[in-house]
């Protein structure tokens, strides 16, 4: 008990602050308090001895036992304060931690409604790769998308190929909503790039892979496309890679208006997007071709091709787009 009391007499720096004598004789008053963030202040009366007059007597003097009792109860008095300020901390934690949390689910909510493309999904969720819902600027309807996260920021996956487990070969209600499987092989639909490729401006990556493993890249500096009155037509920017610009070498896309094998928007005297089994931006018809028909390396025109990059058909294909302002 003393050794306690002894412990919280310094770390609450009890002071003694007034010394005076009360109207009743014979008895001097202390007062205590602790300099922390809560107050306590004692006030104690103690038989007097500063004046020697009332003193002669012995029985006058506080006894030791006194002493130590007035110790004790005061150190007892100080270990309840402590046990209340320590409990009010605890209820104080709990309560910040409760409003930090409401907090938090508020504005993830906000944000949850406010998420435009995966670049925002990175502010919001962190760098976690995967299948999102967005809610671009005037769309209706949120959709889901996968989002890929890389060291080079985050990525909106517009179409990806990779194994030929869903039909390219689709007409232009299709490919103007979108088919396929977020986590696999899939179309995002040419509303959704209008959509997403209108709220800001964004660039195109596009990475392809060979059968035997090989990888290479385009990218685009600016990439958007008008809306389906127009017929989704492309717009191009700056070419960077290791692919080859393919997008514009021997046939120009840039400017080009989307066809499927029902809708021929096309430069050709057919319909391209028949005769190479897909659709595209195409020309007349195109160096590149990524909806073509899923077929294992060979050369064959209806397949997955860059051609600046490879004679032959391409294993996977991936067209990405990222913020850029
Ligand atoms: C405690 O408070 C008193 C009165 O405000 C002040 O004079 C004193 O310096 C303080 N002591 C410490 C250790 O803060
Ligand atoms: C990629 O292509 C280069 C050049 O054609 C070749 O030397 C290399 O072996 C290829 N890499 C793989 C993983 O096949
Ligand atoms: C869009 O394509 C259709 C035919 O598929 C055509 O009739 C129409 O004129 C085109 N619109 C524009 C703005 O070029
Ligand atoms: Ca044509």
């Amino acid at each position: 008990m003393y050794v306690l009391w002894a412990l919280n007499l310094a770390a609450m720096t009890m002071t003694v602050i007034s010394q005076s004598t009360t109207g009743q004789r014979g008895m001097t008053s202390y007062q205590y308090y602790c300099n922390t963030s809560t107050r306590c202040q004692y006030t104690l009366t103690l038989p007097d001895c500063g004046n020697e007059k009332d003193c002669n007597g012995k029985d006058d003097q506080p006894t030791l036992t006194q002493l130590i009792d007035i110790v004790m109860q005061l150190s007892n008095k100080i270990e309840q304060l402590n046990d209340q300020i320590l409990a009010l901390n605890d209820r104080l934690t709990q309560h910040n931690e409760k409003m930090s949390e409401s907090i938090q689910n508020i504005a993830n909510d906000i944000n949850r409604l406010n998420v435009k493309d995966c670049d925002s999904i990175l502010d919001v969720y962190g760098r976690y790769s995967g299948v999102y819902e967005l809610n671009p600027i005037g769309m209706l309807q949120p959709f889901d998308v996968y989002c890929e996260m890389t060291e080079s920021g985050a990525w909106t996956v517009i179409q990806r190929r990779q194994d030929g487990s869903v039909d390219f070969y689709r007409n232009w209600a299709d490919y103007k909503v979108g088919f396929g499987n977020t986590d696999g092989e899939y179309w995002i639909g040419n509303d959704k790039i209008y959509r997403l490729t209108h709220q800001a401006s964004y660039k195109l990556r596009i990475d392809l892979e060979k059968f035997d493993g090989n990888t290479s890249y385009a990218e685009y500096d600016t990439f958007w496309i008008e809306n389906e009155n127009n017929n989704y037509t492309l717009h191009l920017g700056q070419y960077s890679g290791t692919a080859g610009d393919a997008m514009r070498i021997y046939k120009n896309l840039d400017g080009q208006p989307f066809s499927t094998y029902d809708r021929d928007n096309d430069i050709f005297i057919y319909n391209c997007a028949s005769s190479w089994r897909g659709a595209w931006w195409f020309r007349a018809c195109a160096s590149s071709h990524l909806n073509g028909l899923y077929f294992p390396q060979v050369n064959n025109y209806m397949g997955i091709v860059w051609k600046t990059w490879y004679s032959d058909t391409l294993k996977s294909a991936t067209m990405k787009i990222q913020k850029t302002d």
